[in-house]
């Protein structure tokens, strides 16, 4: 057989991966006793097969978990599927295969694909989603949620996507197309299930400030997709009649500058209009243009032009008693603030447009400068705070000390008060799709209304055999088998809930359900929970900023409040990896620019690939992929592996070098103050900056160190190689893990190297051993020396005065003192 690294890597690779299986070498502790290390990654959607990015994002947590196991941490390193979704279903449709075979295989293959590559996760708290010992406590979670007011039943216009034949949360729409497809999205009215995001959103926003471990972008993305906005919610009183108007706005120091109120073509003032009237005839126009607008779709809400019609209605401005007109226009949403404006064209863009398109009067009411005389209308609306004017008893004032004032005032004659608003909507989470978890509700036949399932009939399981032809909507709701029940509270005719849960649900909790992967009484002991979290590194995509990052900082939040963990945020600290990119974008199917792992991993074997990709680019930072890149991780490898095996047992035999051995010899002094400095940077490197690539440089640094020194090889070196090459495996095994373990029994080492103490460096070869030391005659720089760091300072001054530059300044004067501060500095005093 060859001795070639390259043909035995696959064998050596495998054969390291049985071992650690063997002895169970990534298991953790039901509990941790000391200190312990949550090393989370994404759960990856069992798609068919790994792409890169997974093996790039594995990578990195596998080397951190390598390393703090090293370290002495008790580490938790699961691995699960986020195995619910559409995909599944869809394949179902287009080849007839049943979801749950698909997924299962999927899970299989590329299981099979992230042991090959030797992750280091702990198999036995595997967690599927589609499985129901994990997703009845979806169903479990959901129902508390339900009797706290968190879950409920709403009718509303929600995203639909014709292609998906699904209805998608505000989140999943981007820029106006769906998420997943890309195709448009258009609008519905329908029954749906919601969880109440909103009920947080202060507490997702507050503590966005005790997450330093975040990347600030994320923080940022979190913090404008909550969009809190401070302002008032002031009340105009309806004219002929009773009833009257709120409208929320963030600029009460310009309402002297109203001109018109405008509301949501939905509000329900609008009820007030007469039937067959005018303004009830322009009104459905403007509605049916809406919808017909909507259908076409157009973008995120974004409205092109801004529509209205005037509904014939007055209101009284609180503050000048001025009567306004009510216009209803398309360009306010019903569901922000109370769904109705007051309008200030010459303080607001939107305002200024719709008063010019419909000649609605514009009346300035703030200056930049006081003094300065308003000229209506403007050119364009004056956006920016300034002083009030035409504004009775508040003219001179500033904007920002309007606006209290006129709060205050608001408050105490009861017509405003402060509000406010946030841009988070409540989590829509039904879906008219088969492979997702079935929400847990009974509509009775009777009075009973909807009826939770009671716990004990948990887990509401999804039923096998079901049309999936992908047309006439839900696949649950054609199964009459499913439908069909009774209701729990009244035993009479009832139909089941035939949404499904949106998958976000599944990944919103289950870094909690591996640290107790296999209770069957509840979704996780909480002691044991309490004992491991919070995830110490969470590492995935900054694309899930606004989606998986919120929501699983929402269930933490509602299960704090539900006393099933005591922790008000789950990760301390968050790595976003960067993407992997072939020819400057970022590899996909469509772009034809895939790099296969399992090609690679044929190629070059596991370490070689997990090296690359740890190597080529800092772990935030995009990642360009490179052959040639990836053909030098290999060779750096193979140079390991050429210069260990054919010393193997001379060096297994050495001994150990002592503490200072070496210290007289140029050559092995410098090879153990190299071994002892990459020691040491690479353990800062992880340890503090979470530094991969660094590292793998400081190990090439250290290879080229290795071979220098076995250019002069001497029978005596043994014990020095033997150092370096100990030192090089353990450094390995957080990046390496095979090779690592390889080398680590070629030289003798004990046990597995994943199990030894990761290697401390010495601080006495920390340091070069010569230094320059400036050297002042009576305080006055004069020259420098170069000395041993430890030199005796009679030697250092006989140096110094063997110098001919510095000798001069001696001449014919005799020293009177001498102050030498050891590696610093020496000052001769002369005179
Ligand atoms: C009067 C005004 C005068 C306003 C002015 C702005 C400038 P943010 O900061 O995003 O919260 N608004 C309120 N509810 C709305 C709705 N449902 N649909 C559309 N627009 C709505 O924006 C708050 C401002 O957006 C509010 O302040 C209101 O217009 C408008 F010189 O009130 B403002
Ligand atoms: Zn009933």
């Amino acid at each position: 057989m060859s001795d070639e690294y390259r043909d035995q890597v696959d064998a050596l690779e495998r054969r390291w991966q049985e071992r650690w299986r063997v002895a169970r070498a990534f298991a953790a502790p039901e509990r941790p006793s000391g200190r312990k290390f949550y090393c989370l990654e994404m759960l990856p959607y069992p798609s068919g097969r790994l792409h890169m990015g997974h093996v790039r994002n594995y990578a990195i947590g596998d080397a951190v978990a390598r390393f703090r196991r090293m370290r002495g941490d008790q580490v938790l390193h699961p691995m699960g599927w986020d195995s619910f979704g559409m995909p599944a279903e869809n394949a179902a449709i287009q080849r007839g295969i049943h979801p749950a075979r698909w997924t299962g295989d999927n899970i299989a293959y590329m299981g099979e694909q992230l042991r090959r590559l030797g992750f280091s996760y702990d198999w036995d708290r595997e967690i599927a989603a589609h499985r129901p010992d994990f997703y009845r406590w979806n169903q479990w979670l959901f129902l508390r949620m339900l009797e706290r007011g968190l879950a409920y039943r709403s009718r509303r216009e929600v995203n639909w996507c014709d292609s998906c034949r699904t209805v998608l949360a505000n989140e999943q729409v981007e820029g106006g197309r769906c998420w997943r497809c890309d195709s448009v999205v258009g609008r519905r009215d329908l029954d749906q299930w919601f969880l109440r995001l909103s009920a947080y959103s202060e507490a997702l926003l507050a503590d966005l400030d005790r997450l330093p471990g975040w990347p600030e972008a994320v923080r940022l993305i979190q913090q404008n997709w909550i969009g809190r906005s401070d302002g008032a919610i002031v009340r105009f009183t309806l004219q002929g009649g009773d009833g009257h108007l709120e409208v929320f706005t963030t600029r009460l120091d310009t309402i002297r500058g109203a001109t018109f109120c405008v509301v949501a073509p939905e509000h329900p003032l609008l009820e007030a209009i007469a039937p067959g009237s005018a303004a009830a005839a322009s009104l459905e126009a403007l509605r049916a243009r809406m919808r017909a607008a909507r259908e076409s779709a157009r973008p995120g809400g974004v409205v092109a032009e801004k529509e209205g019609v005037d509904t014939g209605l007055r209101v009284r401005n609180p503050f000048g008693g001025e009567s306004l007109p009510v216009w209803a226009g398309n360009f306010v949403l019903m569901g922000y603030g109370t769904g109705a404006i007051m309008a200030v064209p010459a303080h607001d863009e939107r305002d200024y447009e719709f008063a010019i398109r419909h000649g609605l009067p514009i009346r300035t009411v703030i200056v930049k400068t006081p003094g300065a005389t308003p000229v209506d209308p403007p050119p364009a609306a004056m956006t920016d705070d300034g002083v009030l004017v035409r504004s009775g008893a508040y003219d001179g004032l500033a904007s920002e000390r309007a606006r209290a004032a006129m709060r205050a005032a608001g408050e105490a004659g009861g017509f405003a008060r402060a509000s406010v608003q946030y841009r988070l909507l409540d989590w829509g989470i039904s879906r008219q799709r088969y492979w997702g978890t079935p929400i847990p509700v009974i509509h009775c036949g009777g009075s009973c209304g909807t009826v939770a399932v009671p716990d004990a009939d948990l887990p509401v399981l999804l039923p096998e055999d079901v049309p999936l032809t992908g047309t006439g909507g839900s696949p649950l709701a054609q199964t009459e088998a499913f439908v069909r029940t009774t209701c729990p509270r009244c035993g009479g005719p009832a139909r089941r809930e035939t949404d499904t849960m949106d998958t976000f649900v599944d990944s919103s909790w289950y870094f909690y359900r591996y640290c107790d992967p296999r209770n069957a009484a509840r979704p996780y002991d909480p002691a044991t929970v309490a004992a491991w979290f919070p995830i110490d590194l969470y590492i995935g995509g900054i694309n899930q900023a606004h989606l998986h990052l919120i929501y699983c900082r929402f269930f933490t939040k509602v299960m704090r409040d539900l006393g099933l963990v005591s922790l008000d945020e789950p990760v301390t600290r968050l790595l976003c990896q960067g993407m992997v990119l072939k020819g400057g974008t970022a590899m996909s199917k469509s772009k034809g620019n895939i790099v296969d792992p399992d090609d690679m991993i044929r190629r070059y074997g596991a370490d070689t690939t997990r090296l690359f990709t740890l190597f080529a680019a800092p772990p935030e930072k995009d990642l360009e992929w490179n052959e040639q890149g990836v053909e030098g991780c290999f060779r750096f490898l193979e140079k390991v592996w050429r210069l260990v095996t054919p010393r193997a047992a001379a060096l297994r035999a050495a001994p150990p070098p002592g503490p200072r051995d070496g210290a007289g010899d140029a050559r092995r002094a410098s090879l153990r103050r190299k071994v002892h400095q990459t020691i040491a940077r690479i353990t800062l490197d992880i340890e503090r900056r979470l530094h991969l690539n660094t590292p793998v440089s400081s190990l090439m640094a250290l290879l080229n160190e290795m071979q220098d020194f076995v250019r002069d090889e001497g029978p005596a070196d043994a014990p020095y190689l033997k150092e370096a090459g100990r030192a090089m495996a353990l450094l390995l095994q957080p990046m390496a893990p095979h090779i690592s373990e390889e080398i680590w029994a070629l030289l003798g080492g004990e046990g597995l190297a994943l199990q030894h103490a990761w290697p401390e460096a010495d601080p006495s070869w920390l340091q070069d051993d010569f230094v320059e030391i400036p050297v002042q005659v009576s305080g006055r720089l004069r020259g420098h020396v170069r000395v041993a760091r430890d030199a005796a300072e009679t030697d250092v001054v006989a140096l110094a005065r063997g110098d001919q530059r510095i000798a001069t300044h001696l001449e014919g004067k005799s020293v009177r003192k001498v102050v030498y501060l050891p590696g610093r500095l020496l000052n001769i005093v002369a005179g």
